[in-house]
């Protein structure tokens, strides 16, 4: 089996983009035994604090971003972070050639009850720019040099693209080792299995309202075929599935609060995952086009996803302007 190091030399990957990389890994393997402990390491339950997003952040969503933080921050060839924990970007060292932005533990109201979460990571060029000034992490999807999720479920999983496909490792809990376990994956083109949650319907546009209506009809639908549905609400998981057995997941923009325009967030979960599914074979969009053709405005601007197998999520597509 190859290590991810072995991988990197393989694809000729830059040592510095290497190393930036690394750093994440390495905050991971730390997160994942803090998991794994579980209650038994008091890393349970809320911080009782508020993040940018206002949301309660649960301990381990401070825990693992404060690992990520001072790893990345000690990394040379890390300029700067930006966190969806964090207001404003954060100064690692001012000569470094990469941007990390990160979610540092997607699906965190999992962690109570022992479900899968994932560390979201998405590289960016500096460009010489200023690693304090959000302007410089203003960049589209395309511009992303490497992007990946630290998946921590039954098993601790890193799926991770350079621009070269796809690849999915392992980690080895013995040796404490990212190893290859799936080459080159490729999500299938055609599906019968959507994410969505379900409980927020009536809020939702019509195209989409229709779309999810006539999968639920099946086979005596327009769409002629029986769909299963998933939903594990944390997005690394969903993303994860559809790149192991296909699907189409959708965070659609909907009318509960109208300020936003959907619930994910484009720098720290639909760029990364968008470069992921594409590099994969899929397709990832938001009603107005491609989620990595957007030029972000804000660092924490939300963004509506479809993403996953090709056909199924042109099939969304085509219900946007109905
Ligand atoms: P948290 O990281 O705050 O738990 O949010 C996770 C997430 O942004 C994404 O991973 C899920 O797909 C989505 O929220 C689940 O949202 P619901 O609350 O609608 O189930």
């Amino acid at each position: 089996m190859q290590t991810v190091e072995q991988i990197f030399e393989q694809n000729k990957t830059p040592a510095s983009l290497v190393s930036a990389i690394q750093a994440v890994l390495t905050a991971s393997k730390d997160i994942t035994h803090l998991l794994q402990k579980g209650a038994m390491a008091g890393v349970l339950g809320s911080a009782e604090a508020e993040n940018v997003q206002g949301e309660t952040q649960k301990k381990l969503d401070v825990i693992s971003n404060d690992l990520l933080k001072d790893t990345l921050k000690a990394c040379p060839v890390v300029a700067g972070i930006a966190s969806e924990e964090e207001d404003l970007p954060v100064v690692a060292n001012n000569d470094g050639e990469y941007l990390v932005i990160f979610d540092p533990l997607d699906g965190s109201s999992n962690i109570d009850i022992n479900v899968t979460v994932g560390t979201i990571f998405s590289i960016l060029p500096s460009n010489g720019g200023d690693p304090a000034e959000e302007a410089t992490y203003l960049q589209s999807g395309r511009k992303q040099l490497a992007a990946g999720y630290v998946l921590y479920g039954p098993s601790t999983m890193l799926v991770m693209t350079t621009g070269q496909g796809v690849d999915v490792f392992t980690l080895d809990p013995s040796s404490n080792e990212f190893y290859l376990t799936e080459q080159q994956a490729q999500i299938t083109a055609s599906t019968q299995e959507f994410a969505i949650n379900m409980s927020n319907q009536r809020f939702w546009a019509e195209g989409v309202q229709n779309y999810v209506a006539d999968l639920l009809q099946g086979e005596e639908g327009p769409l002629g075929k029986r769909y299963n549905m998933r939903w594990v609400a944390a997005m690394v998981a969903e993303v994860h599935r559809i790149i192991t057995r296909g699907g189409i997941f959708m965070y659609p923009w909907d009318n509960r609060d109208v300020k936003k325009p959907g619930k994910l967030r484009l720098m720290y979960e639909g760029n990364p995952m968008s470069m992921l599914v594409e590099q994969a074979g899929g397709l990832s969009m938001t009603p107005d086009g491609h989620i990595m053709d957007i030029e972000p405005e804000l660092i924490h601007q939300r963004v509506p996803v479809f993403l996953g197998s090709k056909e199924e999520v042109e099939v969304a597509m085509s219900y946007q302007n109905k």
